[in-house]
């Protein structure tokens, strides 16, 4: 792995690291091997897919995960994600036992080496999307979100409502365990506005810095996806202003974000590349994928490709190479194309394109700048 690292740190810039997102032998389609087949790619982020927010982490399963991605000849990248529990998004009373055992699991990762953790700090969601696999003139699905549909829906019934598209996985952030509770869900953000929530993150952030600054542990938060509230919840991780305001209110070079160009990329008025400049030096981790706009609040998932959506990825890739980054950086949601059964967004065909596309604009960038 380290002969890999020189490599990629050889020549006259330093590189970003391609990965892709893998969730484990038991729920993924896509294995280590194919993973490892794809140009390019020489880590997973990954996570150990059946512990809740709020444990703590056993340490013989984090080897385990790792000695299993290493065989494979791969590493781990970085943790997508360690869940936050929501006492600590509310600022509860026994939110700081749930932030011991947070910071438990950080010095297990810190000690395996793992030194970049994704995390969102959305309330009771995680990413939200009305139509799971919606037909494209081609024939490939694809996710998308129309928030005229989802002011439809009942949260209540949210789960069962999609899932006869998701091909019969589990779509991250919604777990039936959650689900069952979701009206106790609700009932806990009432009082819960984006000052609140601000502050809760800031306390959080606070108390675990420390610990990440002792392993060079880089935590990146996930922009909330959409980029605006759903189902009247407060979301803050959506637009310049507030990311900034994140990397600002706890001074840590190891406070910083997973630039989702996708989830950003929601909002027509966010300016991807724009927003990168601005982040300069707090960006660990990269989502790159491209998006449709229909409307405002209407959208649809593209191929990577910049003519097949609306966000430019060659300015983006620029604009990442430009301020010099040089983090982990994945290929995100892909459309589901040539008879591929997987989960919905997270497929090994199109995702495989993906990185193809972004190597060969980073190849160019590199022999141009
Ligand atoms: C969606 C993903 C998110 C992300 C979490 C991070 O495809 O990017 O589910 O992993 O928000 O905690």
């Amino acid at each position: 792995m380290r002969l890999l690292h020189l490599w990629l740190k050889k020549g006259k810039k330093i590189i970003m690291e391609m990965t892709l997102r893998w969730f484990g032998k038991e729920a993924d389609s896509v294995t280590l091997e194919q993973i490892r087949q794809i140009p390019g790619v020489t880590g997973v982020v990954t996570t150990l897919y059946d512990t809740m927010p709020g444990e703590v982490w056993p340490l013989e399963r984090i080897k385990e995960m790792k000695a299993e991605v290493e065989a494979a000849g791969l590493r781990v990248a970085g943790i997508e994600s360690v869940n936050i529990h929501d006492s600590i998004k509310v600022g509860a009373p026994d939110r700081d036992k749930y932030i011991a055992n947070y910071i438990t699991t950080l010095e297990r990762l810190g000690q395996e080496g793992i030194d970049v953790v994704c995390y969102n700090f959305m309330p009771v969601f995680d990413w939200t999307r009305s139509d799971l696999a919606k037909v494209r003139p081609d024939g490939s699905t694809v996710l998308s979100y129309d928030q005229e549909l989802v002011d439809k829906i009942n949260p209540e019934n949210l789960l069962s409502s999609m899932d006869s598209k998701a091909n019969g996985f589990m779509l991250p952030g919604w777990e039936p365990e959650r689900m069952a509770k979701i009206k106790e869900l609700f009932e806990l953000y009432k009082d819960v506005d984006n000052e609140k929530l601000f502050n809760n993150l800031k306390y959080f952030l606070e108390a675990i810095m420390p610990t990440c600054e002792k392993y060079n542990i880089k935590m990146a938060i996930h922009p909330d996806d959409p980029s605006w509230p759903v189902f009247g919840l407060p979301r803050i991780m959506t637009c310049k202003e507030n990311l900034l305001r994140l990397v600002t209110m706890v001074d840590s070079p190891c406070n910083g974000v997973t630039l989702c160009t996708g989830s950003l990329g929601s909002n027509m008025n966010n300016d991807i590349p724009d927003i990168i400049r601005a982040l300069k030096g707090k960006i660990h981790f990269a989502h790159v994928r491209n998006i449709k706009h229909i409307a405002p609040g209407k959208f649809d998932e593209a191929a990577h490709l910049s003519s097949d959506g609306s966000l430019d990825m060659y300015e983006i890739m620029k604009a990442l190479y430009e301020i010099g980054f040089k983090g982990i950086v994945r290929p995100d949601h892909g459309r589901m194309i040539w008879g591929e059964v997987a989960m919905p967004g997270y497929g090994l065909y199109d995702r495989a394109l993906g990185v193809a596309y972004l190597n060969g604009i980073l190849e160019s960038l590199r022999k141009q700048l």
